[in-house]
């Protein structure tokens, strides 16, 4: 964990269920809900259950197990939503240039339609 992770972020409260949200899928190494504002038919973020802001923080300080353990939580996620045959997307934003507005590790599932380019 970095020393600039912020406890009071609003997935951390979440993870802490300070804030409702609807569970999807958890494990010790990740927790799926709805995003609130959803961009597609569907659209479900995954986060680690560790305290990382983003894919930097997490690839270089997340055990190879935790990084694996995340990684096939996000891929059982979305076959567990329906997706595995007609195709998805996940995306993740980092920083400020980014465009992170919370700073706990995400990746963003969308599916449920044809996606438009990812780089419009
Ligand atoms: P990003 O811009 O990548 O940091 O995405 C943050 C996402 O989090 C955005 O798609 C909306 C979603 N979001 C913001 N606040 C909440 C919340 O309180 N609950 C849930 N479920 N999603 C939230």
């Amino acid at each position: 964990m970095s020393d600039r992770y912020d406890q009071n972020n609003i997935f951390a409260k979440i993870l802490r269920k300070e804030i409702p949200s609807t569970p999807l899928y958890e494990d010790e190494y990740a927790y799926a809900f709805h995003d609130l504002y959803p961009q597609a038919p569907i659209h479900i973020l995954v986060i680690p259950k560790g305290a990382y802001i983003s894919m930097n923080d997490f690839t270089a300080n997340a055990s190879m197990e935790e990084i694996a353990g995340f990684f096939k939580a996000v891929g059982l996620v979305a076959r567990n939503a329906g997706l595995a045959d007609e195709g998805w997307r996940m995306a993740s934003n980092i920083g400020e240039n980014g465009g992170q507005e919370i700073p706990h590790l995400h990746i963003h599932i969308l599916g449920g339609k044809k996606l438009g380019p990812l780089l419009g």
